[in-house]
């Protein structure tokens, strides 16, 4: 799982601070010194970890931590927050049409998880009593129309087509027309994906933006691709406004530091974890829950 690395190693600072009646400020600065080589060590973003390590410092130095009878726990307490903040603070839900249906636009590179995120999505919405349509507009790879439609039999969503020679951008119109005329609350438009951002990409997924009018932009992105999953939705941003981050393959071995900069960096908050290749696998994300995992607390502790 991800953020295996860093837990221990914040733990293992931790459990040095809890066992002292008493923290001196030499104490708190050499805690700080190894969560910031943790938070490095972790892909973190380092002008990422530079404010974020400023912060709770700030906050711990006060004088209440360190006449408190547990300084320790209090500075653990202080990390939690701010990581929790780090990552956004509190869930950032999915947008909802007044006017259905919600449009859903995904993007991302090749392989980041869009059309399985589609499906997943779908899934979810499904089970909240919502009649999603997924759209198949990756007419590039052969396989892909096939795959989306595949996903969409197992979970029973109907996938939108058309025939060969059409543009992706006529079948998200084509689309979106069909979702009013049939009672769908939720378009998933899937697109395609490239192996580097390129002008075409951003034009042909500009003009389904401009015909769709989505509700949430979307952007998957691979966790296990660290720094670099930062970089493109750094870049993405900048060309598209994107309302969201999906993070992908949080099952892997990813060190995680693409998970704690993102939204610090693109100011996107993150929509939506997958955890998986199975069709369940995708949640939405919760900082506060994930700041617990990360510092090791288990989703039961305060
Ligand atoms: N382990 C793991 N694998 C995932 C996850 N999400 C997607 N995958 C796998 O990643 C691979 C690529 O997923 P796709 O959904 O096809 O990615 P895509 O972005 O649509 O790819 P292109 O259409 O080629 O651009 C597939 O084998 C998925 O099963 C995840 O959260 N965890
Ligand atoms: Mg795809």
């Amino acid at each position: 799982m991800a953020f295996e690395g860093l837990t221990s190693r914040l733990q293992s600072v931790f459990s040095k601070l809890r066992g002292k009646g008493k923290v001196s400020e030499d104490d708190v600065n050499e805690a700080m010194r190894e969560v910031r080589l943790a938070l490095l060590e972790a892909d973190v973003n380092f002008k990422v970890v530079k404010e974020f390590i400023a912060k709770v410092k700030e906050k711990a130095v006060g004088s209440d931590v360190m006449e408190s009878f547990t300084p320790g726990m209090v500075i653990i307490d202080i990390v939690n927050k701010e990581l929790t903040e780090l990552m956004g603070g509190t869930q950032s839900k999915l947008a909802k049409s007044n006017r259905p249906p919600t449009v859903i636009m995904m993007a991302g590179l090749q392989g980041a998880g869009k059309t399985t995120t589609s499906a997943k999505l779908a899934k979810l919405l499904l089970k909240g009593n919502h009649r999603p349509l997924l759209v198949a507009g990756d007419i590039y790879r052969p396989a892909a129309i096939k795959q989306l439609q595949v996903l969409g039999e197992q979970i029973k969503v109907p996938v939108f087509t058309l025939p060969a020679g059409n543009s992706p951008v006529e079948i998200a119109r084509q689309a979106l027309q069909h979702a009013k005329d049939n009672g769908n609350d939720y378009l998933l438009i899937d697109t395609a994906g490239r192996l580097h951002i390129d002008e075409e990409l951003m034009e042909e997924l500009r003009q389904i933006h401009e015909v769709t009018k989505p509700d949430e932009v979307l952007l998957v992105v691979d966790a296990m691709t660290g720094q670099d999953a930062v970089n493109v939705a750094e870049s993405f941003n900048k060309q598209l406004e994107l309302t969201g981050v999906v993070l992908t393959k949080l099952d892997g071995d990813t060190r995680g530091g693409a998970a704690l900069s993102v939204k610090a960096v693109t100011g996107c908050p993150i929509k939506f974890a997958a955890l998986g290749e199975k069709i369940d696998a995708l949640e939405p994300f919760h900082p506060e829950r994930m700041a617990s995992r990360i510092l090791g607390m288990g989703i039961c502790s305060p």
